[in-house]
C-alpha cells in the first residue's frame, strides 16, 4: 500500500524538485556552439579547434581532451608588430552570460599528436573540463579551409 503510493507520487515530486532547483540555485551550466576544426591531412601537423562557450554562471574552462589527439591544450594567439605568436594558457575565464569566442585571432584549442587525419565533414568529440561544473563533451565538425571567420584568403592563388 505504502509502496504503491510512493510510486505514484514520485513523478510529481521530481517535477517540483526540478522547479525549486531552477528557481533557488541555478546550476552553473555551460553551452558550446559552433565547435569546428580545420582539416589536417597529416598527423604530424597540429590541429586547431574553435567554438563559442557561454556559461550561465561564472565559470572557468580549465582543460580540454579528445580521443583524436594525444594532447589537447588551450592556447592564446596574440599579435604584436604584425607577428602572431601563441602561448599556452592554463585556463579561460567564462563570465556569466557572456559568450566567449575561441577563434583564429584569440583563444583556441590546439591538438597535438593527432591519432588520425582530420577530414572535412568528419566529427569528433571534445571534452571541456570546468572549474565549477562537471565535464561537458561536445561534437566538433571539421570544416573546409576558408570557411572560418574572419574570411581567409589563402586559397586565392594566382
Ligand atoms: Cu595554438
Amino acid at each position: 500500500m505504502i509502496k504503491r503510493s510512493m510510486i505514484m507520487v514520485a513523478p510529481l515530486w521530481l517535477a517540483l524538485a526540478g522547479t525549486c532547483w531552477a528557481q533557488q540555485a541555478p546550476a552553473p551550466t555551460v553551452t558550446v556552439t559552433d565547435a569546428w576544426s580545420r582539416p589536417v591531412p597529416n598527423t604530424h601537423i597540429p590541429g586547431v579547434v574553435y567554438m563559442t562557450v557561454t556559461a550561465t554562471g561564472d565559470n572557468r574552462l580549465t582543460g580540454i581532451s579528445t580521443p583524436v589527439a594525444a594532447h589537447a591544450g588551450l592556447h592564446q594567439s596574440q599579435g604584436s608588430d604584425g607577428v602572431m605568436t601563441m602561448r599556452a594558457v592554463d585556463g579561460i575565464d567564462l563570465p556569466a552570460g557572456q559568450p566567449v569566442k575561441l577563434g583564429p585571432a584569440g583563444y583556441h584549442v590546439m591538438l597535438m599528436g593527432l591519432t588520425q587525419p582530420l577530414v572535412v565533414g568528419k566529427t569528433f568529440p571534445l571534452t571541456l573540463d570546468l572549474a565549477k561544473d562537471g565535464p561537458v563533451t561536445v561534437t566538433v565538425t571539421v570544416r573546409p579551409m576558408g570557411t572560418g571567420s574572419p574570411p581567409e584568403h589563402d586559397h586565392h592563388q594566382h
